[in-house]
């Protein structure tokens, strides 16, 4: 190789590296606000994905670009090219360098699983924590514990310390929250894009789940699991405060009497079946809680 294409190619891995870490850098920006300490591990390891991704992506396209507008063949020219064959050196760099790659993703997006600790803390200890790098400050006794109902279509939530309970899910700031997600019927998915955190709620099971709210605001719960007619309906409003607020809020709510919540789904419900109407499970009655929205 010319020692002139020897520098062109350097420029050229220089120059792809620096704007894939510059895309990797831009991806914070695609994301919801981070309002968990989880979000922070999540975004830096899609941040890392990105780079990787950007600069294979470049690097091939580039290549790609480069064959078609300069070693092109002439015009009428139907020819084969030369027959190349048998380079142990190249084959064993292409296979290394890709298995290496997967190997270290693999590694580094288990490290965030471990980091994120989001299953209880016995669970945790069997899955071979102790590495001492947890994300929060939090002590264990600090733990909130929250109980979640997903229905057919809504959400209640319980904190069973006051007996308070609500529609809307109020979470104190840079706390360990650890919820106790339950479903009364089908399947159902807790998400919120906030926290970045999904999870599986499934039926005759309780499962635990354990993340620290950091960012102050209101933010959006989903259903991510089809769960019948009026799934899109099954959303709540997700309020992060200062421990101060919460304990405010909570002390508030329990002084009120239980109310029938507000629900899209029933009430929507009740409208169509006078219309034409589809088959459709009957959503459960709106639920009855001391904090209504
Ligand atoms: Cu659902």
């Amino acid at each position: 190789m010319k020692p002139r294409n020897i520098l062109f190619l350097i420029a050229y891995a220089i120059a792809l590296t620096g704007i894939s870490l510059w895309i990797g850098q831009v991806s914070y920006s695609w994301f919801p606000p981070q309002a968990s300490a989880e979000s922070v591990l999540i975004d830096k390891l899609f941040a890392f994905l990105v780079t990787i991704g950007a600069f294979i992506f470049l690097g091939i396209t580039g290549v790609m670009i480069y064959s078609v507008v300069f070693q092109r063949a002439a015009k009428y020219d139907f020819s084969d090219g030369p027959h190349i064959e048998g380079n142990v050196t190249l084959e064993i760099v292409w296979t290394a360098i890709p298995i290496l790659l997967v190997f270290w993703l693999a590694g580094y997006s288990y490290q965030i699983y471990q980091q994120m600790a989001i299953r209880g803390p016995m669970e945790v200890m069997h899955l071979g924590m102790g590495h001492g790098d947890t994300p929060t400050v939090v002590e264990e006794q600090s733990i909130e514990e929250i109980e979640v109902i997903s229905k057919q279509w809504a959400w209640v939530f319980r904190y069973p310390g006051s007996n308070v309970t609500s529609t809307e899910l109020h979470l104190p700031a840079n706390r360990r929250i650890r919820l106790a997600l339950q479903s009364e019927d089908v399947l159902h998915g807790f998400y919120i894009p906030a926290f970045r955190l999904k999870q599986d709620i499934v039926p005759n099971k309780t499962t635990d789940f354990e993340f620290t709210p950091i960012r102050e605001g209101t933010y959006r719960l989903r259903d991510s699991q089809f769960s019948g007619t009026y799934f899109a309906t099954m959303q709540a409003n997700v309020v992060v405060e200062s421990p101060e607020a919460y304990e405010n809020w909570l002390s508030e709510a329990k002084k009120r009497q239980p109310l029938p919540a507000y629900n899209q789904a029933a009430s929507e419900y009740t409208q169509q079946t006078s219309k034409t109407g589809w088959p459709t499970v009957v959503p459960a009655a709106p639920p009855v809680v001391n904090y209504p929205t």
